[in-house]
């Protein structure tokens, strides 16, 4: 299995597993299950099972965030679609995105969407701070009210240095909008992303005391502003579920799934590359540029990606296929 191998956050169990797989072990519970006696199977395949069992409805409501008082502020989705960055493949159904994600402060496991009921997405606020001369802090309301012009639909894939994949459609404020009003001095050379920390909330967090919370991650201020960076507020029409990183969150479609921090607090304009959490659990295996390249194993060998909720295979793609619109960002 290909799950963040090589760094202290290994995965527990089998909840890992590929959905192919995990169907097939379903099917030899149930009949392991009649022919030994539920005693026999013991409590770990039994939480196991539970989780595969789960409808799609159920997922997708535990994940469900509380609307905004604002009526006006939920007839902004589904936003405007920006038809640019067409998928060449399938959409990911929803539901199967919404039960296979990473989010570590609530649980290693993938079925995070288990472990998310506690996480309060409201009230909550965002601030733009740092090397610029116009700070400003937006509490989720205030953002969308400001840049409602500026949301947009945008359908893009996404990979995994775990080699899934998804093709999704996105909602949000083209990140480089929100940068240029708080005026960055030319110092601002980087911009630092912060996640929550609140481990009475997140359970993986209060689990994994050690780890370098809350996450972090980063990029240079040309990737933060290419036209591709999305801070995204809405997934599939409507606002994030908490366990796609509600009620805000980054997405930069051609590196490894793990730049595209959930739940973003702190958006802050540096004069240097920041640590993120991965690179400081490993920065060999998680170095800060983490484009999606074929050609390069993680360790693991990446030229090959799975779509989430099927066993298609795709060739990965240099730049994860957005070559058209990042490669110059690093022609020396
Ligand atoms: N705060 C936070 N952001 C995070 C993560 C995380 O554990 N915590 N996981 C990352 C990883 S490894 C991936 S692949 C994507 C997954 O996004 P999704 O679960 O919504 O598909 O979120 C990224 N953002
Ligand atoms: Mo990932």
């Amino acid at each position: 299995m290909f799950v963040h191998k090589r760094n202290p956050l290994d995965p527990v169990g089998g909840a890992e597993t590929p959905e192919s797989v995990a169907l097939n072990r379903r099917r030899f519970m149930k009949t392991a299950a009649l022919a030994a006696g539920a005693g026999a199977l013991g409590i770990g395949a039994f939480a196991l099972w539970r989780e595969f069992r789960a409808t799609d409805e159920e997922v997708l409501r535990r994940g469900a965030v509380v609307p905004p008082e604002d009526a006006d502020l939920a007839t902004l989705y589904p936003a405007p679609r920006d038809d640019r960055f067409a998928y060449d493949r399938l959409e990911t159904d929803e539901a199967a995105a919404a039960r296979y994600t990473n989010f570590y402060e609530f649980s290693r496991r993938k079925s995070t969407w288990r472990y998310v009921d506690a996480f309060q997405t409201r009230p909550w606020s965002v601030s733009v701070e740092g090397h610029c001369r116009r700070p400003f802090r937006l509490n989720t309301d205030e953002l969308l009210s400001r840049y409602r012009d500026a949301l947009v639909e945008r359908q893009y894939r996404h990979r995994c240095v775990e080699t899934w994949a998804m093709a999704v459609p996105w909602t949000g404020i083209p990140l480089a909008r929100i940068l240029r009003d708080a005026d960055p001095l030319a110092s601002a050379t980087h911009v630092q992303f912060d996640s929550f920390d609140r481990p009475a909330q997140a359970p993986g967090m209060a689990a994994t005391p050690r780890f370098p919370w809350p996450y972090t991650e980063g990029l240079t201020i040309r990737e933060a502003v290419n036209d591709l960076t999305l801070l995204a507020t809405g997934m599939y029409g409507h606002p994030l579920l908490k366990q796609h990183g509600a009620p805000i969150r980054l997405v930069v479609p051609w590196k490894y799934g793990y730049k595209s921090i959930k739940s973003v607090q702190r958006i802050v304009l540096t004069d240097r590359e920041p640590a993120t959490f991965w690179s400081t659990l490993d920065p060999a295996a998680y170095p800060f540029q983490s484009n999606v390249d074929p050609t390069v194993p993680r360790p693991w060998p990446q030229k090959e990606e799975r779509m989430l909720g099927t066993s298609t295979r795709h060739a990965t793609q240099l730049y994860n296929g957005y070559g058209e619109y990042v490669a110059h960002l690093y022609d020396v």
